[in-house]
């Protein structure tokens, strides 16, 4: 069987780690491609020279050149610009919307069967864009941000009680923003949701809030503290996980940012739900009930996506 094929747009600090990454896990060829000459390459050439240690075959490039991506299963896009200190991700739009339509055309032309799962910021709006540009089908592009806020979401509540980050699962929805819903109804200790934990006197109500809150700031907290950049290790785990799911086609149940086309009675727009992803791509969207509570804060958190999608529409009229 030939080794599948990965091809990572942006070789910044999550291109890097999504790359050393994949080949740890011997996922397939990597391919690292971004338009600044040498950097995809020096990378490409350090991540090969651990593979005799690691005892990886795996064959790492770098590229600046889209014709290299051709025929890839999984193309993970971190292409444009982090955060600085004091910026939203919404800042970011202008300058990475440009960026989406090179890449959505690079995709287009070389790699239209592949699963595509984008990073870039503002997530939500980026992947709606480069959807768009690619025209590729919705099922095989979704964006990652759910994994990385649930998992952020999971740190903090294993590390408040104490316990193993294995036995806790967590459940965020909606926009990857500040309107993001982390649902403590649906996120567990051992199977025990939050809200039981609560009750049980394990946490209080006020800690929990808390730890909703710090998860919905985590992004800006590591961008406060690296000041040049922003988080690039647990995003790049997380997208591997999603890019791991479909190529082994392990059907994991994951949050992300997929289309929705009138599920949560949300059309035409990308916001983080949860999603079966197999060697299908999406395979299914995942529609649970929500409480008037989270419903109302789904709902916020689905406007302001919308906005942003406006906001796109706006600079580039062909998506509109
Ligand atoms: P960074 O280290 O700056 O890497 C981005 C790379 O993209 C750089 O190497 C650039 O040269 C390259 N690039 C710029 N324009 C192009 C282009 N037109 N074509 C190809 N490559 C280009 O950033 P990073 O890796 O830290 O972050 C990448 C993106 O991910 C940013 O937009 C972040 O905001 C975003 N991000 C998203 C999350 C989510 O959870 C969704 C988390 C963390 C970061």
């Amino acid at each position: 069987m030939a080794r599948k094929k990965i091809a990572l747009i942006g070789a910044g600090q999550i291109g890097g780690t999504l790359a050393h990454l994949a080949a740890l896990k011997d996922l397939g060829d990597v391919v690292l491609f971004d338009i600044v000459d040498g950097v995809p390459q020096g990378k490409a050439l350090d991540l090969s020279q651990s593979g005799p240690v690691e005892g990886f075959d795996a064959r790492v490039t770098g590229t600046s050149e889209y014709k290299d991506i051709e025929g890839a299963d999984v193309v993970i896009v971190t292409a444009g610009v982090p955060r600085k200190p004091g910026m939203s991700r919404d800042d970011l739009l202008e300058i990475n919307l440009k960026v989406m339509e090179q890449v959505g055309a690079g995709i287009a032309k070389y790699a239209p069967e592949a699963f595509v799962i984008c990073i870039t910021n503002p997530l939500d709006a980026m992947v709606w864009a480069l959807q768009k540009f690619s025209g590729l089908p919705a099922n095989k592009v979704v964006g990652m941000a759910g994994v990385l806020d649930s998992a952020r979401f999971q740190h903090f509540i294993a590390d408040e009680l104490k316990v193993s980050v294995e036995d806790v699962t967590a459940f965020v929805l909606g926009g990857h923003g500040d309107t993001m819903v982390p649902l403590a109804r649906y996120s567990t200790v051992a199977g025990i949701p939050l809200t039981d934990i609560v009750k049980m006197g394990w946490m209080s109500k006020e800690r929990l809030e808390q730890i909703i809150q710090r998860t919905r700031d985590g992004g800006a907290e590591i961008v406060g503290l690296l000041k040049t950049g922003s988080a690039f290790y647990a995003p790049a785990t997380s997208a591997i996980a999603m890019a791991e799911s479909y190529l082994k086609d392990k059907k994991r149940v994951l949050p992300a940012a997929a289309f929705l086309n009138g599920e949560y009675g949300v059309s035409n727009t990308y916001v983080g739900v949860p999603i079966v992803i197999g060697a299908g791509g999406a395979e299914k969207i995942v529609e649970i009930t929500l409480n008037s509570a989270e419903q109302k804060a789904f709902d916020k958190s689905v406007g302001a996506v919308e906005g942003l999608v406006e906001a796109c529409k706006k600079i580039a009229p062909k998506l509109a």
